[in-house]
């Protein structure tokens, strides 16, 4: 494959609502292209950039993808991204590494749930971005109405670069507003067009949209505005090159239209990246960390420098092994060489690097900086990490994720494959940071954790599928918390004489809450030698241990804090376990006096719903013990924002789309932790006591 400089390259990423047409959009362009020779529909389970067995099955975008498009001379990277609740956060890495965010919005619902957190995770990175309204082909699909909800949500710097020809199913071109040209496009999916003049009917509305647009374009820049003033318009090549300076700095979100299904609209797009999206030379900066002395330092794209890269997604392939993914921010990084994993502080070696065009991989020589490319069977370096040239070892702060949402028990279905579920999330989670897994302390069951149900669902179909375990889901688990109200002083003492040694231990500790999400906190103020130096760790671990373990219903305890101001020690008979077990009588005589309570986590919700079903809906929240903090009106919809405890939300997608009639969504996030009101409590402590005989027995 041709090695591309990086001003041939741009990088756009794909992002959005789910099922708004963006893995349809790239296979579109893919076909558009030449790169494959047909065009793969979501449908029929063969678009490009959806390819993993979960999502042909259920028919959606699960993990972000990478396909590539020669066109006209440049490699223009196209990063498809979930947009489903349970997997948008993994849109986050992608947008790392583009230069440009597309966001789709859908032609009849407007902007949506998730399109506004597609939206911030592109603030997060500080991307220039796109809108792309789809599905114009539909019926009910509206452009202007989908505009008036951009406007609300986005603000009036979204402009419309083109307005189609002709509504739903009669849809059949575009205006472009920056060459005063209209396009018309073939039936028959190949994307092809043909120029034609533009309708006498859209005249008008042409040569107003066409001014109010150049209007914007030579507001956001001085010349332009002094040109557009003498002349009374602005020539192509100016509009051109304001609108990429604009694009850049975020003052305009050019909006395009399309149907992607029918490949409508795909080689305008096409034309737009390369002629007026920045490469990765021409994109933002980037916050990075210098290793050696913690320092930041912003860097741009830059092929003078010594080699940096970053692993934005880890593909746990079940024959190919590991296939890391990776951008080159400075220099080049080529096949068969040596580099150097700063998180890691380790070198690997490289095999043949690979282009991706999903699931399929073509060789490369080597790849410059700005571009993107694949390596396989890597050792160490995971999602997350830095490569980089140790005489300057730069290093991409980790992002962080929201903490899993929801934790279900799982079990294996043959005895003694529990080693193999084990083997199996540990691979799963290198390729998908939101899982997490550990054992329920209290009933010693294996939880497993994540966004959503789907999400975990999905997560026992790959152990299934991949590494041939099979497990049964459980009821979904509620991650309670203990914690104390009150503060404790007492005393633990450890004795036992038996045959030889004996042990003893003592140790005084004062115990007394902290705020919420403080965790831990040990002081040490032992004078005089009353506990010897070296016993002390271990009243912390023995104290850390106890807390792990819970007192009131097996749930961890959090939010402490312990003093330990005085003890006993014998010369022969103390050790560090007896330390330990003093701690952990100590821990527990605490909390019998602490006041202890149950925790429960609190979510941050967002419904989006038709005003009409607000009401309904925030009755529902009341009863969810939710708290609704607010209502904001965008267009028709209303935003509901609420705290809700988690236990109520567990079941929330069926109920909403049956309130809504399947019009309304939500996201859900964690908030913290809240003490849970007395009489429920009761119910969750009675509750552990029947699941820890039964699981005694
Ligand atoms: N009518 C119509 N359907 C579309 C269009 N774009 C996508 N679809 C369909 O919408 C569904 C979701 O598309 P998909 O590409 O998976 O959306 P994604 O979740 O954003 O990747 C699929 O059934 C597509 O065939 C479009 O422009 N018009
Ligand atoms: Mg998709």
């Amino acid at each position: 494959m041709k090695v591309y400089e990086s001003d041939k390259i741009r990088n756009v990423v794909f992002a959005g609502h789910g099922g708004t047409g963006k893995t349809t959009l790239i296979s579109g362009i893919l076909y558009y292209t030449g790169m494959v020779n047909r065009f793969g529909k979501v449908e029929d389970g063969n678009a490009i950039t959806d390819f993993d067995e979960d999502e042909i099955s259920r028919k959606i975008s699960i993990r972000p993808a990478i396909a590539y498009a020669e066109y006209k001379k440049h490699k223009i990277n196209l990063l498809d991204t979930p947009g489903y609740m349970e997997f948008i956060q993994s849109a986050r890495e992608p947008m790392r590494v583009a230069d440009v965010a597309v966001i789709l919005v859908d032609g009849i619902s407007g902007v949506e749930v998730q399109t506004e957190k597609a939206w911030n995770f592109a603030d997060e990175f500080n991307l220039p971005r796109a809108i792309i309204v789809n599905k114009l082909d539909k019926e009910n699909a509206d452009f202007e109405k989908t505009m008036e909800s951009v406007h609300e949500f986005f603000g009036r710097s979204a402009v419309p670069v083109q307005i189609p020809i002709g509504k739903e199913h009669e849809f059949k071109g575009i205006i472009d507003l920056i060459r005063g040209k209209a396009y018309i496009y073939e039936e028959d999916e190949s994307g092809k067009y043909k120029e034609e003049e533009i309708p006498g009917d859209l005249k008008d509305s042409f040569e107003s949209k066409r001014e109010e647009f150049i209007e914007m374009i030579a507001e956001s820049d001085e010349d332009l505005m002094n040109k557009y003033f003498e002349e009374g318009t602005l020539s192509e090549e100016d509009i051109l090159k304001g609108l990429k300076k604009a694009l850049i700095s975020n003052t305009i979100v050019p909006v395009f239209c399309a149907a992607a299904s029918k490949n409508f609209g795909t080689a305008q797009l096409l034309d737009s990246i390369v002629e007026f999206f920045p490469s990765p030379l021409e994109g933002k900066e980037h916050k990075v960390i210098n290793s050696k002395n913690e320092e930041e330092v912003e860097i741009k794209v830059d092929p003078e420098k010594p080699y940096l890269a970053y692993v934005f997604r880890t593909i746990a392939d079940p024959f190919a092994g590991r296939i890391t993914v990776f951008k080159v921010f400075r220099g080049k990084i080529s096949s068969d060489t040596t580099i150097y994993n700063v998180n890691k502080k380790t070198n690997e070696r490289l095999g043949s690097l690979q282009v991706l065009q999903g699931k399929n991989s073509t060789s490369i020589s080597e790849v410059m900086a700005g571009d993107i490319a694949a390596v396989a069977k890597l050792k160490v370096t995971e999602t997350g990490h830095t490569l980089a040239d140790p005489s300057e070892p730069l290093m991409f702060p980790p992002l962080k994720y929201p903490e899993p949402a929801i934790s279900f028990a799982i079990e294996p279905k043959s005895r003694g494959d529990e080693d193999k579920i084990g083997n199996a999330l540990t691979r799963l989670k290198e390729e998908d940071p939101m899982i997490s897994f550990q054992r329920d302390p209290q009933t010693k069951e294996l939880l497993l954790s994540g966004t959503g149900q789907l999400h975990v669902e999905v997560t026992v179909d790959r152990m299934k599928k991949r590494y041939g375990v099979e497990v049964n889901l459980k009821t979904p688990k509620v991650p309670y918390r203990e914690t104390i109200t009150a503060k404790a002083d007492v005393m633990g003492k450890h004795k036992k004489q038996t045959g030889g040694h004996g042990q003893f231990g003592v140790c005084k500790i004062i115990m007394e809450p902290l705020e919420r999400g403080k965790g831990f906190e040990f002081v040490d103020k032992i004078f005089g030698g009353a506990i010897p130096k070296q016993y002390i760790p271990a009243v912390e671990k023995g104290i850390l241990e106890a807390a792990e373990k819970g007192y009131l219903a097996g749930y961890p305890v959090v939010d402490f804090k312990v003093t330990l101001y005085d003890g006993q020690y014998h010369e022969v008979d103390s050790s560090e376990m007896a330390f330990k077990i003093a701690a952990s009588l100590a821990f527990k005589s605490a909390m019998e006096k602490a006041k202890p309570v149950l925790l429960e986590p609190i979510m941050k919700v967002e419904v989006y719903v038709p005003e009409e079903n607000a009401g309904d809906i925030m009755g529902d929240l009341n009863s969810r013990r939710g708290r609704v903090l607010g209502m904001e009106a965008k267009g028709k919809m209303q935003i509901i924002k609420a705290l809700v405890p988690l236990a109520e939300m567990l079941n929330y997608q069926p109920d909403l789309t049956s309130m809504t009639g399947g019009r309304g969504s939500f996201i859900m996030e964690f908030h913290g932790y809240e003490i849970v009101p007395h009489n429920i409590q009761e119910k969750i402590i009675e509750q552990a006591k029947k699941e820890k005989e039964e699981a005694s027995k």
